[in-house]
């Protein structure tokens, strides 16, 4: 009758898993009670608390003739054991608990299947059983009709199931595929490794081997298998060793001899006090015992031996790694002091930013207020225009100072001012030279009790000036050092500055130029453009008002500095420090600061829009901020009235954004005195 209504239950659990679960608790013991050898068992989710941990949530196959409350309280029991025990090495211990779970409780891959097998299983017995009692018994049943069917339905299905692949793959034992066991790996670790003596006494421990620990030369090799969590601490970019070597966790594996390092655990006794034994044969030091790695090798007469590997001290290569750095370091700046100096050379004098204007850098047009501190700084940047120059203070004082004529204070006499400028007073006079022929000068007087360093200064704008000799370029005659007022003697350029003369041939003077003088003009200032870039002076400012005019219509450029209050609109002051001729810079000039030949031949297109407007202001009636802008959005400069095409041409690619693009001042020069000598020629032809 028992039969009958398990039977009976079977075929519900079918359909019904949990209530399955329940029943084949039951059907366990029941067939104990007859006396049945099983092979299978069943999976049950698991309930209890002590493996909580590492089976929340899963299913985990109970072996026949017993029950998952038994196995619980087993398990309880085993683990008490290990929690009072004190022979336990802690680095075995963190593993007892998940180990005896697992060996006890293995999880079930796939709970449904197992216990289908599992009830099919139990069919196939209840109706051998039923066969051999019926025999046994010669009794004949009056159900016996429905009984067979019922045997015949069962056949059928337990034919079903086990003629399935997943039956031969799954066979549902203890020993086969379908249960997901510990990690074979980690459970030799522990067995062979790190809980040698505590797995050996574990086996014969009368409640720990109740509860089956694994033998782990049992378990298949599986990946999908419940780890214990064992790690092997290894550290591949270790590629040195600290102090004695203690914590080196590297992966060198061979000694210094170069033999391979033979398995730790293979040697070493009581390797689970050093848990960085574990699984590798990698160089250790365990606990400091020597002074640096080493590791066990085999030698020929198989005498295993201990041999320490080479592995550098971090210290040393530290040090190592200090003096690398620090001898590239030494190399590489070597390499560069090396550079500049072979390009300074080569240069001879490249401007900067700092130095570029330089001895007027300093001037300031809003008077005397700022001009201390500003001529510091025309001191420093006249220092670096020197010396890009390659003039050295000494030698070029040498070399400008005396190749320059002296003269005294007797043989000028100073007849009217033109102007004021930083260092002093700008006056007209007139110099009596060694040939006792009189000439009219510009003396650029240095003021007395002038500082050290603005004498200083005034030395050096001398040895720039007298450097630079070109037609186009303003002269100096001589210099008065002996007695101050120091002086510096110009010749004497009759029509003024190039704005002045402009502006005074101009149609509101009811006067003109000729496209001739226009050229000219141009082309003189381009020549000596070309002169002071051939040198690599940049002049930084290069305006009308900076070109002084002769007779003949000879011009010469030269710096006047930002001296000259007349001109102080056409400079802009930006952050209170620096004043900037925005109307004639690029933007970037502007934008970064930089200054170069190729923002002079920018500003030479601004001079030739001045010579073609007759002096009018650039981007007159625009503030400079807004000229800024005009700058930035490239709203270039008109074409000036009756400016032949040509030269407005010129201008616009004077003002090409990319500063390469722009034209050289030879090309510029060669360009204006060809148009010059062709108009020379229609001229004559004209006359
Ligand atoms: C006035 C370069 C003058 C002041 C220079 C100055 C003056 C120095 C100079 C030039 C260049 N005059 N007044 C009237 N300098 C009527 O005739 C006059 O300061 O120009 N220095 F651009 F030429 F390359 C570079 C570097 C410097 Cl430091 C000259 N003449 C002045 C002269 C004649």
């Amino acid at each position: 009758m028992i039969l009958k209504h398990c039977t009976f239950l079977i075929v519900n659990y079918i359909i019904c898993i949990v209530l399955l679960e329940n029943v084949a608790q039951a059907i366990n013991s029941k067939y104990e009670h007859y006396g049945f050898q099983q092979s299978s068992g069943i999976c049950q989710l698991y309930n209890g608390t002590i493996c909580q941990e590492y089976l929340s949530n899963a299913h985990v196959f109970i072996s026949p003739n017993i029950t998952m409350n038994i196995l619980e309280e087993r398990l309880k029991a085993a683990y008490g054991v290990i929690r009072e025990s004190k022979d336990m090495n802690s680095n075995c211990r963190k593993y007892a608990l998940p180990s005896l779970c697992f060996s006890a409780l293995p999880v079930c891959r796939t709970p449904e299947r197992t216990n289908l097998l599992y009830f099919a299983n139990v069919a196939m017995i209840r109706n051998q059983f039923n066969v051999n009692s019926t025999r046994k018994k010669r009794v004949v049943s009056k159900n016996s009709k429905n009984t067979n069917l019922f045997l015949k339905k069962k056949s059928v299905f337990y034919d079903d199931v086990f003629s399935t692949d997943i039956s031969s793959k799954y066979p549902p034992t203890r020993e086969s595929e379908n249960l997901r066991r510990i990690c074979r790996e980690e459970c030799e670790l522990l067995e062979n490794e790190l809980c040698q003596k505590e797995y050996a006494i574990a086996k014969r421990h009368p409640v720990i081997g109740a509860v089956g620990v694994e033998d782990c030369q049992n378990i298949p090799q599986h990946k999908d298998c419940s780890t214990l969590g064992i790690t092997i601490e290894v550290d591949e970019t270790e590629d040195c060793y600290w102090e004695d070597g203690a914590s080196y966790r590297g992966i060198q594996n061979v000694t210094a001899t170069g033999k391979p390092c033979l398995r730790w655990s293979w040697l070493m006794k009581e390797i689970s006090d050093y848990p960085e034994l574990i699984g590798q044969n990698y160089c250790r030091n365990p606990g400091g015992a020597e002074k640096s790695p080493w590791c066990f090798v085999d030698d020929k007469s198989h005498d295993r031996i201990i041999e320490t590997c080479y592995i550098p001290k971090c210290a040393n290569k530290i040090w190592l790694t200090i003096a690398t750095i620090v001898g590239v370091t030494v190399v590489v700046i070597g390499i560069m002091l090396l550079i500049c100096c072979l390009r300074r050379r080569s240069s001879d004098g490249i401007k900067n930013i700092q130095n570029i204007n330089t001895p007027n850098a300093g001037n300031n047009i809003y008077g005397n207020s700022q001009l201390n501190s500003n001529q510091d700084m025309g001191r420093s940047t006249m220092n670096n225009s020197m010396e890009h120059l390659g003039i050295s203070s000494k030698s070029s004082e040498k070399n400008s100072l005396l190749r320059i004529p002296h003269f005294t204070l007797q043989d000028v006499e100073f007849l009217e001012e033109l102007g004021e400028g930083a260092f002093g007073k700008v006056y007209k006079g007139q110099l009596t030279q060694t040939n006792k022929k009189t000439v009219n000068v510009a003396i650029k007087a240095l003021k007395e009790n002038a500082s050290v360093k603005t004498q200083q200064d005034f030395k050096r704008e001398i040895e720039l000036i007298s450097d630079l000799k070109h037609q186009n370029i303003v002269c100096i005659l001589g210099v008065i050092l002996n007695k101050e007022p120091y002086c510096m003697l110009f010749e004497y350029m009759a029509n003024g500055d190039l704005h002045e003369f402009l502006i005074s041939n101009s149609p509101i003077e009811k006067k003109s130029l000729l496209q001739l003088e226009f050229l000219k003009i141009a082309m003189q200032i381009s020549e000596g453009m070309e002169y002071l870039s051939g040198h690599h002076y940049v002049h930084r400012d290069l305006a009308a008002r900076n070109c002084l005019v002769n007779e003949g219509l000879v011009v010469k450029i030269s710096d006047f500095g930002l001296s000259r209050d007349i001109y102080s609109s056409d400079y802009y002051r930006v952050q209170s420090k620096s004043l900037l001729p925005v109307r004639w810079m690029p933007s970037e000039s502007i934008l970064y600061g930089k200054f170069t030949t190729e923002s002079d031949i920018w500003s030479f297109g601004v001079v030739l829009w001045e010579i073609y407007s007759y002096g009018m202001q650039p981007y007159c009636g625009y503030s400079n901020p807004e000229v800024i802008n005009l700058i930035r959005s490239r709203q270039l400069l008109s074409c000036p009235e009756n400016c032949p095409t040509a030269v407005y041409s010129l201008m616009i690619e004077c003002w090409h954004e990319q500063a390469v693009k722009r034209p050289t001042f030879t090309d510029i020069s060669h360009r204006l005195r060809t148009w010059y000598e062709g108009h020379i020629k229609i001229c004559n032809q004209k006359s």
